[in-house]
């Protein structure tokens, strides 16, 4: 005769499977959340920005004492750890969500948190990084919650049911430790709103639900994760090789910055743009992993002779650096789809002459490892304005999100129709018969970057002290370079501001002038004209089909 279950206390009842669905409900975010960071950055994982975080705040003996005591496993040692740790946390937050609803919700969103300020504070991260951990978060939230429920349910029937009804039935896939009673009619356990008449499920479906639900989470956690870290695996294996890279010195280093380029103004943003900083616009949902070793360029087309580069031929060749703004044809005015770094690279002028453009050729379509084209006019990329086919950013290898291993840079034109990143083809042919990417979507043909100006500080709608108020910001025009920089108040007279020297034509610049304000709202606009003498357009346009015009106007509060 089996033994009559002995009716037991809730938290003791469900406290396995509590911790089970904590585990499985954690697991399911977190691998949902490095299954996203594979797709968006590489850089994003929670779990590496969580494990990243305790390295940096170690304290070096105890680093030291942890290598010693691992050797190189010290890694596998932390991310061992850390398993334990979450599993530990994730198993606690079931168990106190099952005796107190929301509690072990509450517990996830803590965790939540911590892997974002893990994130936000990985230096290459940007507010970009915000979606990861907050996803990994919310889907742990609702899948802990779910699957408590579903675990209340059977319980509370399985309480309700009468501890002696017929024995028999057991339920499919019975789990270990649950002497579930059997199937029984439950009278007068009606949920409150339903018939009367409605008798409540047995406990053996509202078991199986469970099950079903906890096994179906866990197997959608497990394919995430599988994902998740074959894509992460081809990325690290990339970053890896990025990491180790080592960049030849430029032949022809870049021009130096002019002293007083940097007027530093505090707020302003800097001269050059950190490379965490530097905007990114792509189309890529994925950010295209490429491996240098297997790189290559091709050029084909309009030429007299095809040619195929790979990275060791390329990195051979001499490379030069020079500083170069570039900027996105979406940015609106007063936007920051705008930066400015050091790049180093081979100029493409000397590997399309290698290949001779046949006569009639007006354009090169560059290719991406992901398919994405840009259409370039051939002149901007054979003149002297140094277009490069570049592998280095501000002194390191591309980060992969900026194009690793080899990208176009031209001075002068939007990036849509120019800085084709993680480039692997060259097709030199005519504007009339092919067409870039954003072209047939309703952008320009060609892209030239139009003269603008920005203000940095004050930021709009700012207050500020009243008497000496220091305006700054950034002006380009590039390949023609800027001649000078105004300011006007409330549609006043324009008022000349202080020009910093640039680094090149091709960059941006920098000026600042002080005003002096009594207290009152105002309206401050910036005009900048190009070295030809030619002002910025007035006129607003939006930044379609060919780049955003009009004044960029801050509204400033002064105070007494
Ligand atoms: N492969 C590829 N390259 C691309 C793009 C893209 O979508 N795919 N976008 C271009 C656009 S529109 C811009 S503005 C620049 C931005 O370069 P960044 O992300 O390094 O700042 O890259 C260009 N190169
Ligand atoms: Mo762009």
């Amino acid at each position: 005769m089996p033994a009559v279950p002995r009716p037991r206390s809730p938290a003791r009842h469900t406290g396995g499977w509590a911790a089970a669905a904590g585990i499985t409900a954690v697991g399911t975010g977190l691998a949902l959340g490095e299954l996203t960071a594979g797709f968006v950055s590489p850089s994003l994982s929670p779990v590496t920005a969580v494990g990243g975080a305790v390295i940096d705040a170690v304290p070096p003996g105890v680093k030291d004492w942890a290598v010693s005591l691992f050797g190189t496993a010290d890694k596998v040692a932390l991310l061992g750890g850390m398993a334990l740790l979450i599993a530990g946390l994730a198993a606690l937050s079931g168990v106190v969500e099952a005796r107190r609803r929301f509690a072990g919700v509450a517990l996830i969103a803590v965790f939540g948190a911590v892997g974002l300020v893990a994130v936000l504070g990985r230096a290459e991260l940007t507010l970009n990084a915000v979606p990861v951990p907050l996803l990994a978060a919310i889907v742990g939230m609702i899948a802990l919650r779910w699957l408590v429920r579903r675990l209340g349910e059977w319980h509370s029937r399985a309480l309700r049911a009468p501890a002696d009804s017929a024995p028999g039935t057991t339920a499919p896939a019975a789990a270990p430790g649950t002497a579930a009673p059997a199937p029984a009619p439950a009278p007068g356990t009606t949920a409150p709103g339903t018939a009367a008449s409605a008798s409540a499920p047995a406990p053996a479906p509202a078991r199986r639900r469970f099950f079903q639900a906890l096994g179906g989470t866990a197997a959608a956690a497990l394919i995430a994760g599988v994902l998740a870290s074959t894509i992460r695996g081809a990325a690290a294996a990339v970053s890896e090789l990025r990491s180790k890279l080592v960049l030849p010195g430029p032949s022809a280093p870049a021009p130096p910055v002019p002293a007083g380029a940097e007027l530093g103004l505090e707020g302003a943003v800097p001269l050059v743009t950190p490379n965490k900083d530097f905007y990114r616009i792509d189309t890529a949902l994925r950010v295209p992993v490429v491996n240098p070793e297997q790189w290559t360029l091709k050029v084909i087309g309009l030429v007299e002779q095809e040619i195929s580069l790979d990275f060791a031929a390329l990195l051979a060749k001499p490379l030069i650096e020079r500083h170069v703004t570039i900027a996105c044809v979406s940015n609106e005015v007063g936007g920051d789809l705008i930066g400015n770094a050091r790049w180093l690279g081979w100029p493409v002028r000397e590997l399309l002459a290698l290949a001779r453009p046949k006569d009639g050729a007006d354009m090169v379509l560059s290719r991406s490892a992901d398919g994405w084209t840009a259409g370039t006019p051939l002149e901007a990329l054979t003149d002297d304005r140094d277009a490069l086919l570049a592998v280095g950013m501000n002194g390191d290898p591309l980060p992969l999100e900026h194009g690793f291993p080899v990208r176009m840079i031209v001075p002068g034109l939007y990036g849509y129709v120019s800085a084709t990143k993680w480039v692997t083809e060259l097709k030199v042919t005519r504007f009339a018969d092919d067409a870039g990417y954003w072209t047939p979507r309703g952008w320009s043909e060609r892209g030239p970057v139009k003269t603008s100006s920005r203000i940095d500080v004050p930021r709009q709608a700012r207050s500020v002290q009243a008497g000496t108020v220091a305006f700054g910001g950034v002006a380009w025009a590039q390949h023609t370079g800027i001649g000078r920089v105004e300011l006007r108040v409330n549609r006043g007279t324009w008022q000349p501001a202080q020009l910093a020297p640039g680094i090149s034509r091709d960059t941006w610049y920098q000026w600042k002038l002080e005003l002096q304000l009594s207290p009152g709202q105002y309206e401050v606009q910036v005009r900048a004209t190009d070295l030809n003498g030619v002002a910025q357009v007035e006129e607003r346009a939006p930044v379609a089909p060919s780049g955003a015009t009009g004044f960029h106007t801050v509204r400033v509060d002064v105070k007494s």
